[in-house]
């Protein structure tokens, strides 16, 4: 192999799944930074209950994202990732470096991981055997996405940072695994800026499959 190929080998390593909210957040961002192709990226088909071998070599979680940076260094979860690739790229534009812009993109990011927590705990029941399914449980987690929704319409992301990202991951999923949430009808402001941000070629590029 010549050393001009050797010098373009992706050395970061990304395990993802197409499906994944969170893996999507790191692909935005690295298309965002001009970083997509210096990272190389292995499918892995990811079941709650029977955890993966090569992901766990890297994140002891079991959960991807499960990445590896430029010098060889296991890194997880989403936000630290998406940090690592801002901090590689002598990004401060989708990590603001000071003052209550940064406050919001952190906490916008907060929110939208919160409420994908929530919206997959509630996919998680919906698939278990009906026996085993507990609708208050439900129910309660609904309401943290719905009221993660309503905080959002009051205050939104901004047009592009870090925050954005990932409400935008986050109301994608919805939309991707709960299409009759139908939350833009409480949410009218947020879905004028959801339209907006879904216009980037970083955001519809990395559409879930199937998705429309
Ligand atoms: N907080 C984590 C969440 C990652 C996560 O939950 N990933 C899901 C896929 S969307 C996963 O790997 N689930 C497998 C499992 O929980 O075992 C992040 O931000 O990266």
């Amino acid at each position: 192999m010549s050393d001009s190929k050797l010098a373009v080998a992706p050395k970061m390593k990304l395990k993802f799944g197409p499906n994944s909210p969170y893996v999507r957040k790191v692909l935005i961002l690295a298309i965002e930074l001009g970083l997509e192709e210096r990272i190389g990226r292995e499918l892995v088909n990811l079941s709650p209950y029977e955890p993966d071998a090569s992901v766990i070599a890297i994140n002891p979680l079991g959960k991807i994202p499960a990445f590896v940076t430029d010098d060889g260094m296991p890194l997880f979860d989403s936000s630290v990732v998406c940090e690592y690739l801002s901090t590689l790229a002598g990004d401060t534009a989708w990590y603001p470096t000071a003052g209550n812009a940064r406050w919001h993109a952190l906490r916008c990011n907060a929110l939208a991981n919160g409420m994908l927590e929530a919206a997959q705990l509630v996919r998680l029941e919906q698939v278990r055997p009906e026996a085993f399914r507990y609708d208050k449980w439900v129910q309660a987690q609904t309401a943290k996405v719905l009221r993660g929704i309503a905080f959002l319409e009051g205050k939104l992301p901004a047009e592009a940072d870090v925050g954005a990202i990932a409400v935008a991951c986050a109301l994608g999923w919805l939309d991707f695994r709960f299409g009759d949430l139908a939350w833009r009808e409480s949410a009218p402001r947020l879905a004028a800026w959801f339209e907006v941000f879904g216009r980037r070629e970083s955001f519809a590029s990395t559409r879930h499959p199937g998705q429309k």
